[in-house]
């Protein structure tokens, strides 16, 4: 019988993130919603501490009875690490989360236990049997739903240290198969897309102080029957969004257009690739045959800004694809771009095949982070691939790009919130740095409501009125600014 009177609950931080001399914008941006689902589980009257190093330095020298630890790929090596200090202290230690699932022969010898899968429902098992002293070395979820679960424990997070503290899922995984994500590793053993009950949704939703929310699920349009629900219930709740959706579920019915009608501001879509060829080998089958010029000409009708992802590396490319995306990107006028360099992650389906054609270059998984060439291309060099990466960031995110890309909107109003949406994640760097430190990133979030306000469907030459006074001063470009060099990681927004 074991007693639990203190828990920890750690997200670990991959090096980039706590260097003191550079606080990249997309660390501070969401809090650990998966951590804080979990502490739910736990009696009221135990003693509970949820750190993120992404945004605060960890005290390491306290004694927890237990210690839950998130593993994403990037954060691997210094997940292990925290888990044999807490080991070595005397605290039970438990592993979860997607690299664990993904690896758990690797996280096994730095846990009690690991957990394989989503947490909702092995993770209270766990806690029982824990108390019972019949705690297992392993859990696997086959178990799948969302109902019932109780309230997210938001009073855990520090919502000073985050741009979007608001940021919330509504169901779990995708219905598509695309052959490099994580998601049918992560979900196999039982269902890989489910959605929570709407009035469920809406609840937490209510419950989410001011007006900015972020949906961080994998395709908020997945379910089309229960997304209309969700939005016509959001309607009068005076939200702004964003979110992400598929290019299929874009064009396929109306609820594009109830998303925009309850707030719905910006979407990151998935286009990938620009070649059928590549879409089909991706298992991308939802995209094909899709008109992507479509996509945008709907979105943008609706005033929804676009945040494009795209993939360099796919065995089709060659050294054109890289113009070719960036101009295509460029010439549409999506916001903000998010290049990835094609990245096995083990359990994916692309993993494996890869491994068996022993094209994987390097298993250090902190080169995992999607800006590193991991594995060996086939029509390009690794060198050409990362260089080609490196300058469509640059390339798209130049002054002249941005520009360009802003007056493809009809209103102006549009155009003006695409400036300062694009500059002020990629072009102010050193300020976002800057409001890190001095911990006033909450100062921000009026301003980022502004630059989401809604843009009316129809052309109209009036400049924004709720465009504040601050955002036009905070994005005035200065030489200093312009001489900054691009941040070339993708950011998520
Ligand atoms: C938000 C997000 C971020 C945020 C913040 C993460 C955070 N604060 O949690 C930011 C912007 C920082 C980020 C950055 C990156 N991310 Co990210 N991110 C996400 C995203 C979109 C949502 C995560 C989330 O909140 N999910 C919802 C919650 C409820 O689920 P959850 O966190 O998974 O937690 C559940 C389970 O995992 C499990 N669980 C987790 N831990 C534990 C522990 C125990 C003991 C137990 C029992 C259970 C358990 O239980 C929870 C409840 O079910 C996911 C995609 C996705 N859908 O998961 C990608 C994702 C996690 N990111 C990914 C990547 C690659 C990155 C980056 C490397 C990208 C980059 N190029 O910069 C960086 C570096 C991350 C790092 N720290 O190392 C990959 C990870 C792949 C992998 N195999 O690990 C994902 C899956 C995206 C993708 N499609 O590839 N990311
Ligand atoms: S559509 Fe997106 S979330 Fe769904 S399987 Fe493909 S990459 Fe994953």
């Amino acid at each position: 019988m074991q007693s639990i009177r203190r828990v920890k609950f750690i997200l670990p931080a991959l090096t980039e993130a706590t260097s003191p001399y550079w606080r990249p914008i997309k660390y501070s941006l969401f809090p650990p919603l998966g951590l804080a689902t979990l502490a739910a589980y736990l009696d009221p009257d135990i003693e509970i501490s949820l750190q993120d190093e992404h945004v605060e330095k960890l005290d390491l020298n306290d004694q927890p009875d237990l210690v839950i630890i998130q593993v994403y790929i990037t954060n691997a090596y210094r997940a292990y690490q925290i888990a044999d200090h807490y080991r070595a202290r005397g605290s039970y230690v438990a592993l979860g989360g997607l690299h664990v699932t993904s690896l758990p022969d690797e996280a096994a010898p730095h846990a009690d236990t690991i957990f394989i899968g989503p947490g909702e429902h092995t993770f209270p098992q766990f806690l029982q049997d824990l108390a019972a002293g019949t705690q297992q070395r392993r859990y696997e979820s086959s178990v799948r739903t969302l109902e019932g679960l109780p309230p997210i424990r938001r009073d855990l997070i520090q919502r000073h240290r985050y741009l979007v503290p608001n940021s919330i899922v509504v169901s779990r995984g995708c219905p598509h198969h695309c052959t490099f994500c994580y998601k049918d590793g992560f979900f196999s053993g039982g269902r890989s897309f489910y959605t929570q009950v709407v009035d469920d949704a809406l609840a937490e939703i209510a419950r989410l102080p001011g007006r900015h929310l972020y949906f961080l699920d994998d395709h908020l349009f997945g379910n089309p029957r229960f997304a209309r629900d969700l939005f016509r219930g959001m309607k009068g709740m005076g939200r702004v969004f964003q979110g992400a959706a598929t290019v299929d579920s874009i064009l396929r019915d109306d609820v594009v257009e109830e998303a925009a009608s309850a707030g719905l501001r910006s979407l990151f879509v998935g286009f990938e690739t620009l070649s059928r060829d590549s879409l089909a080998g991706a298992g991308k089958r939802q995209n094909l045959g899709r008109s992507y010029r479509e996509v945008v000409k709907r979105l943008d009708s609706l005033g929804i800004m676009i945040n494009g992802s795209f993939v360099f590396g796919l065995d089709g490319d060659d050294r054109d694809v890289f113009p070719r995306t960036v101009d295509w990107a460029v010439q549409a006028g999506l916001t903000t771009s998010t290049f990835h360099i094609l990245t096995p992650y083990p359990g994916t389906a692309l993993f494996t095949e890869m491994a068996a054609r022993d094209r994987i270059e390097t298993r250090n998984w902190d080169l995992y982070d999607t800006r590193n060439v991991v594995y060996r291309p086939l029509g390009l060099t690794p060198e050409e691939l990362k260089r080609g990466y490196d300058w469509a960031y640059e390339a798209f995110y130049r002054w002249g790009s941005i520009f360009e890309a802003a007056s493809a909107h009809r209103s102006v109003k549009h155009r003006l919130k695409h400036f300062f949406y694009s500059a002020g994640w990629k072009k102010f760097e050193p300020a976002w740095d800057f409001v890190i430190r001095i911990k006033q990133l909450s100062q921000m979030r009026p301003i980022l409501e502004a630059v989401l306000s809604r843009v009316a469907a129809s052309a109209t030459n009036n400049p924004p009125e709720d465009l504040p006074q601050r955002l036009i001063e905070l994005t005035r470009p200065t030489p200093s600014s312009l001489d900054t060099a691009i941040e070339k990681s993708s950011a998520p927004l």
